[in-house]
C-alpha cells in the first residue's frame, strides 16, 4: 500500500495519487481551487497519450537535462500544483543540475508562497543545499501584467535556463524576449508555453521531474560538446507535432 491505501498495481494508481495529492495540496493551503481544473485539464491530455512517456517525450527530457547542465544559472519555477505533485522530485532535480528552486504563483498570496516554501524544505531543500527563492519579489519579468511577472532578480531574473512546468500563460514568451532558455514540461502540445519552450516535454509533471533528473545523472559525466550536440539534435517543433499526432490518435478506453 502506498500513501493513496491502493497499491501499485492497481491500473489507474497514478491517476489516483495525482488526485491525492492534488487535493492534499489544496487543504493544506499550497495548491489554488484553480489547481484543480488545471489538473483536470491535464489528466485529459494525458489519458490520451496512454498515462506513459512516449518516446519523443523521453528524448526532450533527454535535451533538457543537457541544457540544464549547460546553464550557468538554472532556475526551477514552481507553482502550486507543482509543489503539491512532485516536492521531492523537484528538490532531487534542482540538486542534481545545481539549480534553485523559485516559488512563482499565478494567484499569489504571501500564505501560499510561505506555505509552499515551507512545504519544499520540508521535502529536503536544506539538507540537498537547494535556494528556494521567490518571497523577496524585487525584479519584474516586462510585459507580463499579472503576478507571475513578481521575480527574484538574483532567482528567475538573473536566471539563463528557467523550467515552467503546468502553465498556459504568457511569462514563456516574455522569458524568451528577457534572452532566456526555458524547458517548459506540459501536457498540452498546443499550450502557449509549451508552443514557445526552447525545449517543450508534453509529459505529466509526475513522470517527467524524475526522468529529467535520470538523464542529468546519466549525462553528469558527458563533455560540453556531447551535451550541446544534444540540445542541436533537438527539434522542438517536430517533438510538439509528434505529441500533438500522439493525443490526436489516442485511444478512449
Ligand atoms: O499555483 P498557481 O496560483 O500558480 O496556479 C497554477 C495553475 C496550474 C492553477 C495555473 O497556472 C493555471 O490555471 O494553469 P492552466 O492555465 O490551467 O494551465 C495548466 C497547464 O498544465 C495546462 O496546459 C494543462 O494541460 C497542464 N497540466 C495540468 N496538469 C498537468 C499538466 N501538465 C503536466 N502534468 C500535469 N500533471
Amino acid at each position: 500500500m502506498s500513501e493513496i491505501d491502493v497499491p501499485e498495481s492497481h491500473p489507474r494508481y497514478q491517476s489516483l495519487l495525482t488526485r491525492h495529492r492534488i487535493e492534499a495540496g489544496v487543504d493544506r493551503g499550497i495548491t489554488s481551487r484553480q489547481g484543480l481544473i488545471a489538473e483536470g485539464r491535464g489528466e485529459a491530455f494525458d489519458y490520451l497519450l496512454g498515462e506513459r512517456t512516449t518516446p519523443d517525450a523521453d528524448d526532450a527530457a533527454r535535451a533538457a537535462a543537457a541544457l540544464l547542465l549547460l546553464a550557468e544559472r538554472p532556475v526551477l519555477s514552481v507553482n502550486g500544483n507543482v509543489a503539491a505533485l512532485v516536492p521531492g522530485e523537484t528538490v532531487d532535480l534542482a540538486a542534481a543540475v545545481a539549480a534553485d528552486i523559485e516559488v512563482n504563483l499565478f494567484n499569489r498570496t504571501d500564505d501560499r508562497m510561505r506555505a509552499i516554501a515551507a512545504h519544499l524544505r520540508e521535502h529536503g531543500a536544506d539538507e540537498a543545499g537547494v535556494e528556494i527563492r521567490g518571497l523577496d519579489a524585487d525584479a519584474r519579468v516586462p510585459g507580463l501584467d499579472h503576478e507571475r511577472a513578481k521575480v527574484d532578480a538574483d532567482g528567475i531574473g538573473g536566471a539563463d535556463v528557467v523550467v515552467v512546468p503546468l502553465e498556459d500563460g504568457d511569462r514563456a514568451e516574455a522569458l524568451t524576449a528577457m534572452g532566456k532558455a526555458e524547458i517548459v514540461i506540459d501536457l498540452n502540445p498546443l499550450s502557449r508555453s509549451a508552443q514557445t519552450a526552447t525545449v517543450p516535454i508534453v509529459d505529466n509533471v509526475i513522470r517527467a521531474v524524475p526522468n529529467v533528473t535520470d538523464h542529468a545523472r546519466d549525462l553528469s559525466g558527458a563533455s560540453r560538446a556531447e551535451r550541446e550536440a544534444l540540445l542541436q539534435e533537438f527539434d522542438a517543433a517536430a517533438a510538439l507535432t509528434a505529441a500533438e499526432n500522439a493525443i490526436r490518435s489516442g485511444d478512449l478506453r
